[in-house]
């Protein structure tokens, strides 16, 4: 037994499944987990001394790499302070400006802790403001682990096979309707079916927690219209596509105006971090401004806020990024495409900017159906042998891939040489 796997086996006597999320205990990719020591640019170590070009970038937020002089400096700073005072900063209020100026259509933000609590948190906002109950959501799309929002989820509770979680009362989740991502005629069925009583239809505007699957044309565009004739608002997800897709997010990139956007761990540098953020009508909703009850002793934490500002601030400074990133993915796309055919084995890679999927099937993938379609024992031997190769994927078919700033040629290069080699195995 390496270290990983020793620690892994202690581990399972002391933590539920010998981790702290479902994911990370590797069970869709039928192995033990690594343990991490230390993450660096491009690159992850694990404990057995090994390191791997990592494609989990901690879930998405490390969109500059691993270890960022720039973060790390701002955080050791704060640090200084103290770690948390459970009042207001200067901090909060400097990044929330920010927030504000690189994000279209909102006017205010709410700093919680993570992308469930900012959904959670939305949600409550969006019923509280309509006077409506219902909420609409996608199939395997998934907004974190809230009672309403674990049914027909994506991401782990997918991978694990419980997409509607035990434990969540009828009653929370009845109000929760399920549409087909990509199918707008599914959504106006269920907003016909209930007139007057939807408040919200929450998507993450590019699903990525069912591997990638792009909104086809028309569909972002065409949800904000239906929201707009039944008088439900629009909320965005963008725990995954904020500041990823392009600095303004999924707003800005496809052209579209949500009522309510959620942000998640991107927005702290990787600290835990999320937002909920819309209009001053909307926000000013939420306690103490209105009726709708929301708090937190953690919210708006001053070690965080630093993190976040900072790699705010990065990425305003470096608009050039996005353009930058978006050719790394479409490298990435192209190459993986190349080698499968070359490996001759059936692949579909979906590709946005810095986020990409490679689903084992022989059709395209636009739907969810679609990604469930993945041979997921091949993505399984797929991840084992990159692993093997040095590289790090998400340990489940259901996961996006993730590229940063610090993915140069040279780590791109050798992705795809492991990948040729893993594809020629399977
Ligand atoms: N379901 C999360 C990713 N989409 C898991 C994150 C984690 O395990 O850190």
């Amino acid at each position: 037994m390496d270290i990983s796997e020793q620690l892994f086996e202690r581990a399972k006597k002391v933590l539920p499944g010998g981790v702290n999320s479902p994911v990370r205990a590797y069970r869709a990719v039928g192995m033990a987990p690594r343990f991490i020591t230390r993450a660096d640019g491009a690159y992850i170590c694990d404990e057995d001394g090994k390191k791997y070009i990592d494609y989990v970038c901690s879930w998405g937020p490390m969109i500059l790499g691993h270890n960022h002089p720039v973060i790390r400096e701002a955080v050791e700073k704060a640090v200084q302070d103290g770690l948390s005072f459970g009042a207001p900063t200067r901090r909060e209020v400097d990044i929330a400006e920010l927030m504000v100026e690189l994000v279209p259509n909102i006017e205010m933000v709410r700093m919680v802790n993570s992308g469930t609590e900012a959904v959670m948190s939305a949600l409550r906002l969006a019923r509280g403001a309509t006077g409506r109950d219902k909420l609409i959501k996608f199939e395997g799309c998934y907004h974190g682990h809230s009672d309403c929002m674990l049914v027909n989820a994506g991401s782990s509770a997918l991978a694990g096979g419980h997409p509607s979680s035990a434990g969540v009362p009828v009653g929370a989740a009845k109000d929760t309707l399920t549409a087909q991502f990509n199918d707008l005629d599914s959504v106006k069925e269920l907003l016909e079916q209930n007139p007057g009583q939807v408040a919200a239809v929450i998507v993450e505007p590019v699903a990525a927690n069912m591997g990638v699957v792009n909104p086809a044309p028309g569909f972002l565009p065409g949800l904000r219209q239906l929201c707009d004739q039944h008088g439900a608002l629009l909320i965005f997800d963008e725990v995954i596509t904020g500041f990823r897709l392009a600095l303004g997010g999924a707003q800005a990139y496809f052209g579209v105006k949500a009522d309510l956007v959620t942000f998640g761990k991107i927005i702290g540098g990787g600290m835990p971090v999320g937002a909920y953020c819309g209009s001053r009508a909307l926000l000013e909703q939420v306690a103490p401004c209105g009726p709708v009850y929301q708090a937190g002793t953690l919210s708006g934490n001053p070690v965080a806020m630093a993190a976040g500002l900072a790699q705010l601030t990065y990425l305003k400074e470096h608009p050039e990024i996005y353009t930058d990133l978006a050719a790394k993915g479409e490298k990435l796309a192209r190459g993986l495409r190349a080698a499968a055919e070359e490996a001759g084995v059936p692949v579909a890679i979906n590709q946005i900017g810095s986020l990409l999927a490679p689903f084992f099937t022989p059709t395209e993938v636009t739907t969810f159906t679609d990604a469930k379609g993945s041979d997921v024992g091949r993505y399984a031997r797929y991840f084992q042998a990159m692993l093997e190769g040095g590289v790090a994927l998400a340990p489940a078919q259901f996961e996006a891939m993730f590229v940063s700033e610090a993915h140069g040629d040279a780590e791109l290069d050798a992705t795809l040489a492991a990948a040729l080699a893993a594809l020629r195995s399977l």
